[in-house]
């Protein structure tokens, strides 16, 4: 059986508590390998490690530290079928979104590579003569990364390569359920020569290297995307220790589709929003709200779709929406389609584990559609994080406006219409992170800021120029070479 080690140092390691746990996959409940389960004193060596190195990294030029970037970059392409194929047996998103998930890194790693000739700061003239202002962008230390299984490569990859191009170290966790592609992901670090004790892996549960990271005066920064109550619970312990974290958290995301919408345009992209990667994106489209006039044609288009989406193993080619992560996810799901049904939502179509043509050895549920949903119900306004769709109708776009804000989260909102003073209206009106216009929830580039508003996340941003900003402290310098005293604020005037 493949072991899945720590990485501690430039040294593949086991961990002191000899524990492992099964990597299993989900679409066939086969196990692929076993990951060893970490302890504090293993994250306290990783961070050991990682301090002493960014020691001297800090001092390496950037445009150097971004050659390392480019070699990781061109080993992502290099490997993107091997990593793709990977990705997809142990976390199951189809195949085609396993390709774009590897992609997205890909892109992360050229653009970051680039960002080692930018890191811009500013000269700013000074109030006083003879003197020079500017700022430069300075590591922070040590950053702590703890990663989803959604999104296993792309996002250790939005968040460990503007953390190594701007000067840090790294200790990362990533989920239990997708350690293989994080393996692979670190070898390629290994293999780019990226200085030893610069990338550290400590597999391992939340509760024990999760926490431990959080908790070590060693780390100074935490990176975290997950759920909201291990974000909310990261930043009250992170708080108290003043130390910055980067929270990337839940999403209850909206298609609107107004009355003068292209309406099979708008199924392509509720279709892929709600039902790619089985719902699990934090981007999803978990609720469509549509203007009354057309809520029929749509709901119509929408399930007589439905039935042409095939179901299966994510390796297959012509499946298009894979299985679930687990089992407990599995129950979860279903437990919210019980929870819709008893609320007074109409199911139109699935609203069950799939079970028939073998899917009942893996984690599948039916892409599910309720309709006669109201913004109040629980459905509408909890994250689901699976195959769930809830259509709620409206009757002006003021209103949609209101419904699609009026959830404690902000990641993505799309709109579809072909009216150009409303779209520019929702533009302004919608109030996520994200915003599509005559496109689905999902669909973000990486060299644009990643990140939601409210109870989504805490003012940071991955991905894009703003990642910088998690990774860096600003530092002001004044040159004066007047060669005479000269206060600020009290000479010049
Ligand atoms: C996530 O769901 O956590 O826009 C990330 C998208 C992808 C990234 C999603 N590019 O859906």
């Amino acid at each position: 059986m493949k072991k899945i080690l720590n990485y501690i140092n430039g040294e593949w390691c086991e961990s002191s508590t000899g524990k492992f746990v099964p990597v299993l996959n989900p679409a066939n409940g086969q196990v692929l390998a076993e990951v060893i389960q970490s302890s504090k004193e293993d994250v306290d060596r990783a961070v050991q490690a990682a301090k002493i190195a960014q020691k001297s990294w800090r001092l390496v030029p950037a445009p150097e530290r971004a050659e390392f970037l480019y070699k990781v970059a061109f080993l992502l392409k290099e490997r993107k079928e091997h990593l793709a194929q990977i990705l997809t047996s142990e976390m199951g998103k189809v195949i085609a979104e396993g390709r774009g998930e590897v992609q997205e890194a890909i892109d992360m790693a050229f653009y970051m590579a680039g960002e080692g000739r930018r890191q811009f700061g500013d000269t700013v003239p000074s109030e006083l003569r003879n003197k020079f202002a500017m700022t430069v962008r300075v590591p922070i230390g040590v950053a702590g990364l703890i990663t989803p299984w959604n999104f296993p490569i792309a996002i250790a990859s939005w968040k460990s390569l503007p953390a190594l191009v701007t000067g840090n170290a790294v200790v990362w966790k990533p989920a239990t359920e997708t350690p293989m592609v994080a393996e692979e992901f670190v070898k390629i670090y290994e293999e780019a020569g990226l200085p030893k004790g610069l990338i550290n892996l400590v597999n391992g549960s939340g509760s024990e290297v999760g926490n431990a990271m959080v908790d070590h005066p060693g780390i100074d920064l935490i990176s975290f995307t997950g759920s909201n109550e291990v974000g909310s619970a990261i930043n009250g312990r992170a708080g108290a220790l003043l130390k910055r974290t980067s929270l990337e958290m839940g999403g209850k995301n909206a298609i609107t589709v107004l009355e003068d919408a292209d309406l099979d345009l708008a199924v392509d992209g509720i279709l892929f929003g709600a039902f790619g990667t089985s719902g699990q994106r934090c981007t999803a489209t978990s609720r469509v709200i549509v203007h009354e006039s057309v809520k029929e044609a749509l709901t119509a288009k929408l399930v007589a779709r439905i039935g042409e989406m095939k179901l299966g193993n994510g390796l297959d080619e012509s499946v298009v929406v894979g299985p679930v992560i687990n089992r407990s996810s599995l129950e979860r799901i279903d437990e919210y389609v019980k929870i819709g049904q008893e609320d007074g939502a109409k199911l139109l179509t699935g609203g069950k584990i799939a079970t028939e043509n073998g899917l009942d050895s893996g984690n599948f549920y039916l892409p599910t559609i309720f309709t006669d949903v109201t913004p109040n119900m629980r459905i509408a306004k909890e994250e689901i994080f699976g195959p769930v769709l809830s259509i709620i109708s409206v009757k002006s776009l003021d209103e949609a406006v209101e419904v699609n804000n009026n959830v404690e989260f902000g990641l993505s909102s799309a709109i579809y219409t072909s009216d150009i003073n409303r779209a520019f209206q929702a533009m302004r009106d919608l109030d996520t992170g994200l915003v599509y216009i005559n496109a689905g929830t999902s669909g973000a580039e990486i060299h644009l800021p990643f990140g939601g508003t409210k109870g989504t996340g805490n003012g940071h941003r991955d991905s894009g120029v703003a990642a910088l900003d998690v990774y860096t402290e600003w530092k002001s310098i004044y040159v004066d070479f007047s060669g005479k005293l000269q206060r600020a604020q009290i000479d010049n005037y």
